[in-house]
């Protein structure tokens, strides 16, 4: 659907024009998308979260965050693919008027927009916040480093020039901490929560801050290994799963441990295409195949979480 704004689902779109399509969506499906902002970023930008969903009540959510770093733009692009398939395909599409009807998505579309702004503009690759460090002149905090779950404990750097510096403190920064003042606020409702990255074609979960396994570890490994079947269907693409520590890297101070600690049991980390041919620089012509069976698993552990 291209507007005025040049927003394409089948191309990467800037900030600017990711903002704007917010608002149009949000306006063009009333019924089912509202738009609000939970903070704003070191550079000022407004963080926008997109609640998807038919309105009703007692209604268990999901909770989808894209854009943590700035450099997995094949990140934003599903989130915004997720937000199209859903409002387009509700009402056709069974299992997702299901989901529509019984649930509620909150998805972010973009948490890290100045670093993408800046992998837009400056840098391509680049990975970090965009925050000034004191006593530093370089920039920027590693936002999957900045939780407090064994924050900086292992697997993140407490030096300010490197890529996966932890912060000065845990929710250092304001695009951490709008999210997880969010989740906190909202914890009663909330039963999954999903985090977008990219590249590794892994599904993730808890724990990467340590090797000890969560109390629904063999629950987690079940639907994990479900999903990533389901995903496999579309296309063939090999996703491999398990706890972070022992299927990607030790690493501590990440969304998902830090959602999951807070008794959000049904906790994941998506590492999307590819494998490294490409990496961070997923060519366009990927988007739609990519989305397409990202979709299938994102809907089958939305499903999971409402039949549980
Ligand atoms: N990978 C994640 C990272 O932040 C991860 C892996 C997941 C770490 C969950 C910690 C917790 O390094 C990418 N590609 O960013
Ligand atoms: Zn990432």
């Amino acid at each position: 659907n291209v507007r005025a704004t040049g927003h394409n689902y089948e191309k990467y779109n800037n900030w600017e024009t990711i903002a704007a399509w917010t608002a149009d969506i949000a306006a063009q499906n009333a019924n089912l998308v509202s738009r609000t902002q939970i903070g704003t970023t070191f550079q000022g930008r407004p963080i926008y979260l997109l609640k998807v969903g038919k309105s009703g009540s007692n209604k268990k959510a999901i909770f989808m965050d894209c854009g943590f770093h700035a450099r997995e733009w094949i990140s934003p692009a599903f989130c915004q693919w997720f937000v199209k398939e859903a409002v387009s395909t509700y009402g056709s599409d069974t299992l997702m008027t299901r989901l529509l009807n019984n649930l509620d998505f909150y998805i972010l579309p973009v948490l890290n927009i100045d670093g993408y702004v800046y992998t837009w503009t400056n840098y391509r690759m680049w990975r970090k916040t965009r925050s000034t460090n004191s006593g530093s002149s370089c920039i920027g905090t590693d936002p999957n480093r900045n939780f407090n779950a064994g924050w900086c404990s292992v697997g993140a750097s407490k030096r300010p020039c490197d890529d996966t510096y932890c912060g000065s403190a845990p929710e250092s920064e304001k695009e951490t901490k709008a999210l997880a003042d969010f989740i906190r606020k909202n914890l009663s409702t909330i039963k999954a929560y999903l985090t977008i990255h990219s590249y590794s074609q892994m599904l993730l979960f808890p724990y990467s801050y340590t090797y000890s396994i969560p109390e629904n570890y063999a629950e987690l490994n079940t639907i994990s290994k479900a999903a990533v079947q389901e995903l496999a269907s579309l296309y063939g693409t090999k996703y491999t799963s398990g706890s972070g520590a022992s299927t990607i890297y030790p690493a501590a101070g990440g969304s998902d441990d830090w959602a999951y600690d807070q008794g959000i049991k049904y906790s994941f980390t998506f590492e999307l295409r590819d494998t490294g041919r490409y990496g961070f620089a997923l060519p366009e012509s990927q988007i739609k195949p990519t989305s397409e069976e990202t979709l299938i698993a994102v809907k089958y552990i939305a499903n999971y979480v409402l039949e549980h």
